[in-house]
């Protein structure tokens, strides 16, 4: 192998691994192999105006091609801006294989100007971190990260990129990463177990989480529960895990009360859990939810997650789709399931209207992604989520990607309708993402639920109040967004994103033939109050 520097070696190297965007934001340290990809064929930059926002589209990109993405920050301020979305990632299991650079190695114990130990910040939020130190390694390391980004579970890995290092030469080879595979079914007696477990269960309840999306085992999923009759509740569900207008299909857990979960699950005499770990809240119950005596059956390929918290009966290290394929024909045929609750009769809020009216004028490609938090109902209810692909969330708890996931997912899949619904609240964190949109072309559309509050903290605080008796009073002034107002049609438009505000119901069919008719991004406020 001819040598070259390894700061063009890298190039080759992604090249072998099918990478050939670059997600990042610039600095100094970085303008050596920054330099080295303006003259690389075939290789993109997409510029993002703040880490959050570079976080935000790779993690979209990354969960629409099923990655790995490519991401650049700058040293350790801004891998610092990056630290609350690499988080949400690694709560996703996202692959994103993330880059710094740093002034070199022969200024280590100067501890100059940037200095900062990248690999102690990046470890807490991310699967894997390290640094190269020799040129001979530049390459190994990075295949290293890219398989470990990209082996289930999945998750975003660091590597720190001394320039020194990047401009010394090396003669390694760039080859394709080797991806091992964990398409892995359980011996049959294990299967046996754990059809026997849930054969036995007269009232058994499904739970799933992204571990289905993941394994794309959303099918056999829905022919397990069928075959218990078991109603399905998806858990730290940020994708399709079964159609949910699936007589079966009865709702999400909800990521913040371990009551509610608990209380959708008594009865249950028995759970299958699938791709997710119990339970996921933020404010979850120290006690199990389950009447005594239930058994647990847990499937994940994260052997950590499985009975992480309640210990488990039958625990599979094992591939969502192929076990849950066995498993479905280990059970035989379906037994009827309970019967779902009629759906509640709710009024037409602005919501209601701008969603149905989406559903009725897109197709059934429409791609939307979730960051609506206390709108979410209404859009569910308008447009429920049916295939696997075409919805997304957040993870993890983190605001911010609503407007960036839906850039990366309309990169990947530029023939997609992309809508993303988002908060006045959760826009403000990542809004400069819109530049990126325009700057490449990314017809991606955004519709900000705009009720000048951060309503999900009042809502939560009004809990809060309930459950420890304290009567009810003024919220906090600083759940309130009412003062100065955002005008976001002259903020879309001042980063070159045409919009429009809806504030009357008579504007929603006109506003929405516009979104859907604009030739690139385009951004509607939907005054929701
Ligand atoms: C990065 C980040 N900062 C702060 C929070 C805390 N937080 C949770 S919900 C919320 C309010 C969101 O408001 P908005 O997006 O307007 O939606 P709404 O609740 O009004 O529907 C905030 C600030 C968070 N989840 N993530
Ligand atoms: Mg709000």
């Amino acid at each position: 192998m001819a040598t070259r520097p390894a700061k063009e070696a890298i190039f080759e190297q992604f090249a072998a691994d099918g990478i050939s965007v670059m997600f990042g934001n610039p600095g100094t340290v970085e303008q050596g192999f920054l330099d080295v990809l303006e003259e690389t064929p075939g290789f993109r930059y997409v510029l993002a105006l703040q880490e959050s926002a570079v976080l935000g589209i790779a993690d979209g990109y990354a969960r629409a091609t099923g990655g790995p993405a490519l991401v650049q920050l700058h040293s350790g301020v801004g891998l610092g801006n990056g630290v609350g979305l690499l988080y949400q990632a690694k709560r996703g299991h996202s692959p994103l294989v993330v880059i710094a650079g740093e002034a070199g190695v022969r200024y280590e114990a100067l501890d100059g100007q940037m200095a900062v130990d990248l690999v102690a910040m990046a470890r807490p939020v991310t699967k894997y971190a390290t640094r190269v130190t020799h040129p001979g390694s530049v390459l190994r390391v990075l295949r290293r990260a890219v398989k470990i980004a990209m082996t289930p579970p999945r998750g975003p890995v660091f590597v720190a990129l001394p320039m020194d290092v990047l401009d010394e030469d090396t003669d390694e080879p760039a080859v394709a990463s080797t991806i091992p595979s964990r398409a892995t079914v359980p011996v049959p007696e294990e299967l046996e177990r754990a059809a026997a477990v849930l054969r036995a269960a007269r009232r058994p309840v499904v739970l799933a989480g992204d571990g289905v999306s993941v394994s794309g085992a959303q099918e056999e999923l829905a022919r397990v529960a069928e075959a218990l009759g078991a109603p399905v509740w998806t858990v730290n569900s940020s994708e399709l895990t079964i159609d949910t207008t699936h007589p079966l299909h009865r709702g999400d857990l909800g990521h913040m009360f371990g009551e509610h979960s608990a209380a959708a699950l008594a009865g249950a005499d028995a759970a299958l859990v699938v791709g997710t770990y119990l339970f996921p809240e933020v404010f979850p119950l120290l006690a199990s939810p389950f009447p005594e005596g239930a058994k647990i059956v847990h499937i994940d390929l994260d052997d950590y997650e499985i009975a992480k918290n309640l210990p488990a009966d039958v625990a599979l290290v094992a591939d969502p789709k192929p076990t849950l394929a066995a498993l479905a024909g280990l059970l035989g045929p379906g037994r009827p399931g309970p019967a779902r609750e009629p759906a509640e009769v709710y009024g037409e809020s602005m919501m209601d209207l701008f969603a149905g009216e989406l559903a009725a004028r897109a197709g059934d490609g429409l791609v939307v992604f979730d960051e609506a938090l206390t709108s979410a109902p209404a859009l569910l209810r308008r447009l429920p989520p049916r295939r696997p692909g075409a919805y997304f969330q957040t993870r993890g708890g983190s605001l911010g990607v609503g407007i960036p996931g839906a850039i990366g997912i309309k990169l990947a899949r530029p023939e997609a309708e992309v809508v993303a619904f988002t908060g006045d609240g959760g826009s403000m964190y990542t809004i400069q993402a819109l530049w990126t949109a325009v700057r490449y072309g990314v017809a991606a559309r955004f519709v900000i639920c705009d009720n000048r509050r951060y309503q999900l903290l009042d809502d939560n605080l009004e809990q809060y109040w309930r459950e420890r008796g304290i009567a009810a009073h003024p919220h906090p002034q600083g759940f309130d967004l009412s003062h100065p107002q955002i005008d976001f049609v002259k903020l879309a438009a001042s980063l070159g994103v045409p919009g429009v505000k809806v504030s009357k119901p008579a504007q929603v069919e006109a506003a929405v033939q516009r979104m859907l008719a604009a030739p690139g991004p385009f951004l509607v406020d939907l005054i929701t109050t």
